[in-house]
């Protein structure tokens, strides 16, 4: 059997036509955690983290959450978050060197997306459509890294306080955010870190500066993705402002499961473009 996977942090719950898995990322405070699966309230989850005073944190899945998996395939297609901010792609590479002991055979792929959200589903349609159209094991693996490398990530976010107390961000380029009204703007690097960009005020000049930002990274009209925070009418106005310019975009724009929802926070952008 084949399977394409994803962690969490890919804010996809489903994915048609393949045999689609999620593995979970996990959520708490001393109080209470939260598995950021199907199940998952991401609305209730943030009314609970923004009436929290106290310390919050985020946890990779485990070894065996990825062995669980794995369970059944003998190739496997998995896209994980950046390596740059998570253990994530270091622990399923453990499970998969635990896996193949067990299964000699089998074949697995992880790429790490060196993003989060948007970037790891374009990551994981394009390994979907390379298999559809008959590409062999090795030859995925491979052109998986060009495309990846071929990918841009930005974003937009009104607070990074999740971020900066988690040690995802310096608390220097954290500090000037969180007054009102003022986002930020952000690419993940190549490394896949967080590289901000600017900073603005209010959502309109959020939008000009994002989709420049984008026209900048040399964007001609390939396929793009959004994952936002609650904030579908930030998604629908980056989208009228790209088809102004590009025309029609193959385009999708999904809510943030829990983990790119706490971190990117309410009201954040997250883009990913085929650049
Ligand atoms: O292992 C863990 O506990 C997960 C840690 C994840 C940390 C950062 C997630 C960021 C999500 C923020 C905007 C997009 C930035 C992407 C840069 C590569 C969303």
């Amino acid at each position: 059997m084949v399977k394409f996977i994803a962690d969490s942090a890919g804010d996809l719950t489903s994915f048609s036509g393949v045999d689609y898995e999620t593995v979970s990322l996990v959520l708490s405070t001393d109080e209470r955690s939260f598995v950021d699966d199907e199940k998952l309230d991401v609305h209730e989850m943030l009314e609970y983290f923004y009436s929290h005073h106290g310390r919050s944190q985020t946890a990779c899945p485990s070894t065996q959450a990825w062995i669980d998996a794995f369970a059944g395939a003998d190739e496997v297609y998995a896209v994980t978050i950046t390596s740059g901010l998570s253990g994530t792609f270091s622990g399923a590479n453990v499970a998969k060197e635990q896996y193949l002991e067990e299964h000699p055979d089998a074949k697995i792929c992880i790429v790490d997306s060196l993003a989060t959200g948007p970037g790891e589903v374009l990551l994981l349609e394009k390994m979907v459509e390379l298999k559809k159209a008959g590409k062999s094991f090795d030859f995925i693996s491979k052109e998986i890294i060009k495309y990846r490398d071929s990918l841009r990530l930005f974003f937009g976010l009104s607070s990074l306080h999740n971020l900066a107390a988690n040690g995802r961000v310096s608390k220097i380029v954290a500090s000037a955010i969180g007054i009102i009204n003022i986002k930020i703007i952000g690419t993940a690097s190549k490394e896949g870190v967080i590289d901000p960009i600017a900073k603005c005020r209010g959502e309109k000049k959020l939008i000009e500066h994002l989709i420049e930002e984008i026209k900048k990274a040399g964007y001609k009209g390939g396929k793009i993705r959004i994952c936002h925070v609650e904030n579908e009418k930030l998604s629908k106005a980056v989208i009228d402002g790209l088809k102004k310019l590009f025309g029609e975009i193959d385009l999708i724009s999904i809510p943030a499961r829990g983990l790119c929802s706490y971190y990117a926070e309410r009201g954040g952008i997250i883009i990913g473009c085929e650049c």
